[in-house]
């Protein structure tokens, strides 16, 4: 099933000037790339995005971490794309990441893991609704997908 999943650059991918190579990792491996915004993410935003971890010790580094700096918010298409995305971000502790994933290859501790996704369908769906309008999402053909898919 083709899905759309909600991706973001976390501030420390931004200012380690890893955004080239991490959005690479997603079209080199057949995904689409429908959406991409540079932003600010502010408080409010932050503390709505992980609302699910309000309650948690951690809260209030994370939404410090993820407003210290600009985050590049992504819309990424693809067949079970949710799924693949999250394989190829590896686990939250870049400690316990494989190496070959993102955050396994460029992380080094949970607090600066460089980066999110999304992590069901349902997730998806609100995170999009929350950093994207209709409008800033392109539905668009790849001309060689049926070198990706059979
Ligand atoms: P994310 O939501 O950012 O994609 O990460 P995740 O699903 O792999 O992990 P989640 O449990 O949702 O945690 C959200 C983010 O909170 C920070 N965190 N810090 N210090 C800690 O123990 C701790 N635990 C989580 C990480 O930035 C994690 O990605
Ligand atoms: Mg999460």
């Amino acid at each position: 099933m083709i899905q759309k999943s909600f991706v973001m650059m976390k501030p420390d991918a931004v200012q380690r000037r890893l955004m080239g190579k991490i959005m690479s990792r997603f079209e080199e491996k057949g995904l689409q790339i429908v959406a991409v915004k540079l932003m600010q993410i502010d408080e409010e935003l932050a503390k709505t995005h992980y609302g699910e971890h309000a309650d948690k010790p951690f809260f209030p580094s994370l939404v410090e971490y993820i407003t210290s700096s600009p985050a590049l918010a992504m819309v990424i298409e693809g067949e079970e794309a949710i799924t693949t995305i999250r394989k190829l971000v590896g686990a939250t502790n870049p400690l316990e990441a494989d190496l070959g994933t993102i955050r396994g290859d460029y992380g080094m501790n949970t607090g600066r893991n460089i980066i999110h996704a999304s992590d069901s369908p349902a997730s998806a769906e609100r995170e999009i609704g929350l950093f994207f309008n209709e409008d800033e999402i392109c539905d668009y053909q790849i001309v060689d997908n049926d070198l990706i898919y059979e």
